[in-house]
């Protein structure tokens, strides 16, 4: 096994979110509901209402929908509403949003997350797509053909720390490449995602660590990366299990 460490980081030198300020919209905002703060219930938050809005878009059952959450309670500090996404070894669930228009050159997209467990059958989630809802069936980024950044999370080699990877192009589990290694669970970090959809490239950076040399789009054999970026997902998998918090999410060109 091999994977590439692209980033020499050390857990120190990843500084934690201290506080979580509520978002502040701007004219140029790609994505919407960022920081959560006026959505009433889970029910609203899952809910594909009119125009764009947070919704899961997975629908695979009623008991994987109820996976997604809106969170009231303080988590790790954080007082404020997030969504959260509870693990379950046997059902997907995805929190998505449709971004305000198709991205096919660069923007840059943050969101905080927090990690409470990645269970350990696949040892993967709390997964992060931009991508496309290309397939008209389960939702965007539901298929590999989907998706463009392909985030994951993973156990660290010790308890509590967890570490956050990227898979490049034709790339399989095994050859994933670790961006951050040794990240705390039960805190919150902030993820910087630099896109340039034509180039088919993408950078991370996480806190104030320095960002990531490019990474390649994710790919499958036999069909083109997407050209033209209209979703963003966060997502629990059957087969990548996990708990975790987002907030403060935003998408803007650059
Ligand atoms: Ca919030």
């Amino acid at each position: 096994m091999s994977f590439r460490v692209l980033v020499s980081l050390v857990a120190a030198s990843v500084l934690a979110v201290g506080t979580c300020a509520a978002a502040t919209p701007t004219r140029d905002e790609l994505s919407t509901d960022g920081d959560f703060e006026t959505i009433k219930n889970s029910a609203q938050l899952r809910r594909d209402d009119e125009g764009r809005d947070w919704h899961e878009s997975r629908r695979q059952s009623r008991q994987a929908r109820e996976l997604l959450l809106l969170s009231k309670k303080s988590v790790a500090k954080n007082r404020t509403q997030k969504a959260m996404i509870k693990a379950h070894p046997e059902l997907n669930t995805y929190l998505s949003q449709e971004l305000a228009a198709p991205q096919e050159g660069r923007f840059r997209v943050t969101f905080e997350i927090c990690i409470k467990q990645i269970r350990p059958e696949y040892n993967r989630s709390a997964f992060f797509f931009a991508g496309t809802s290309s397939d008209k069936k389960n939702g965007p980024n539901s298929t590999g053909v989907e998706r463009f950044v392909f985030l994951g999370w993973e156990n660290g080699d010790r308890e509590g720390k967890v570490n956050l990877f990227a898979r490049q192009g034709l790339t399989g589990w095994e050859e994933r490449t670790l961006l951050a290694k040794d990240l705390d669970l039960m805190t919150w970090y902030k993820v910087t995602i630099d896109v340039d959809t034509a180039a088919g490239t993408y950078s991370v950076k996480v806190g104030t660590a320095p960002a990531s040399e490019p990474l390649a789009a994710f790919a499958t054999r036999g069909a083109a990366v997407p050209q033209r970026i209209t979703h963003i997902s966060f997502a629990s998998w059957n087969d990548g299990a996990g708990t975790f918090y987002v907030d403060n999410v935003s998408a803007r060109p650059r």
